[in-house]
């Protein structure tokens, strides 16, 4: 319950730009203006093109409860195709491994730690892999959430080699007997191709432990960079193989409806958001608590 709660004060913003208008439009009784209407506030609620016209079309014309359709609608966007079983974060190697990709100021070390403390306090052994090596911050701030989540921190010097850092970490996990890896790693879009190569190149030396490795490839992306997300979670995953999403920054922004816009565009399931910069401020992502903490 208390996720939940925290859940629908990170999209108060969100819902403050939505809810109420959403509710006005809901009430048009002439089709054309229904229609308008609600294409105008979902595309400002940054919901994206395609899926607004899904809960357009979902609702204008049709019988029953406007209100009810709307939301049987977001679920479903939110919860179809891939993504469709519910997630278990259950760990399914010893070690299993978690690699973090996305762009500068996406929220990935971040993430990486509230992770680590997250399984730790189930009282598993959990290693962080500093694999954004290029400013000695990256490894520092790695450094730093390790110990607040009182897990290990494996890096090495800036400027080594990250697929090296990733394939070191997971020797020593390995040999630790570590039930979680979780692989930090840098971000650098300016550098499109490098990034992309350097990412691939750190699955392929995970690989040379076990094809298994790593057992899941989450993109985090930034909230507030809205329908940009759309794109961004379309090259990373041409370059890399990913599972599934982080969404970062719910809190703060009132660009949180993208998640429906990311849902009907790219087939990848959203597994978390992020609500805020404290340890506990990661909530497994569910459709249903979503609509409900964004809508009632
Ligand atoms: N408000 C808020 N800030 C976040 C969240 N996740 C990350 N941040 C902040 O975003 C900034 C960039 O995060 P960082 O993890 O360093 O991104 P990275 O470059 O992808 O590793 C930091 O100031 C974080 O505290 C979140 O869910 N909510
Ligand atoms: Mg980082």
């Amino acid at each position: 319950m208390s996720f939940f709660k925290n859940l629908r004060a990170g999209l108060a913003k969100t819902r403050d730009g939505l809810v109420s208008s959403l509710k006005k439009a809901v009430q048009k009784d002439n089709n054309e203006d229904l229609r308008e209407t609600l294409e105008e506030v979902l595309i400002m609620g940054d919901v994206g093109v395609h899926a607004a016209d899904r809960i357009i079309e979902s609702i204008a014309g049709r019988e029953g409860d406007r209100w009810e359709l709307l939301q049987q609608e977001m679920l479903a966007i939110l919860g179809g195709g891939n993504g469709a079983e519910p997630y278990t974060a259950e760990l399914r190697g010893k070690p299993h491994v978690i690699l973090l990709v996305g762009t500068n100021g996406s929220g990935k070390t971040t993430t990486a730690g509230k992770l680590a403390a997250k399984y730790a306090a189930q009282g598993k052994r959990v290693i962080l892999a500093a694999g954004d090596t290029y400013r000695a911050a990256a490894i520092e701030q790695l450094a730093v959430w390790a110990k607040r989540a009182d897990v290990e921190v494996i890096s090495q010097e800036r400027g080594s080699d990250a697929a090296s850092v990733a394939y070191d970490a997971l020797t020593a996990a390995i040999a630790r007997g570590a039930d979680l890896l979780i692989v930090d790693t840098a971000g650098r879009l300016q550098n499109r191709s490098n990034l992309m190569e350097e990412l691939a190149k750190i699955r392929r030396v995970l690989k040379k432990h076990g094809e298994e490795y790593p057992h899941e490839t989450f993109l985090v992306l930034d909230a507030t960079i809205g329908q940009n997300a759309l794109s961004q979670a379309k090259l990373f995953h041409e370059a890399v193989a990913l599972d599934g999403l982080i969404v970062t920054k719910l809190d703060g922004t009132a660009k949180g409806g993208m998640i429906l816009a990311v849902r009907q565009e790219v087939d990848l399931p959203v597994r978390y958001v992020g609500v805020g910069e404290g340890i506990d401020d990661l909530m497994p992502f569910a459709p249903e608590d979503f609509v409900k903490a964004l809508l009632d």
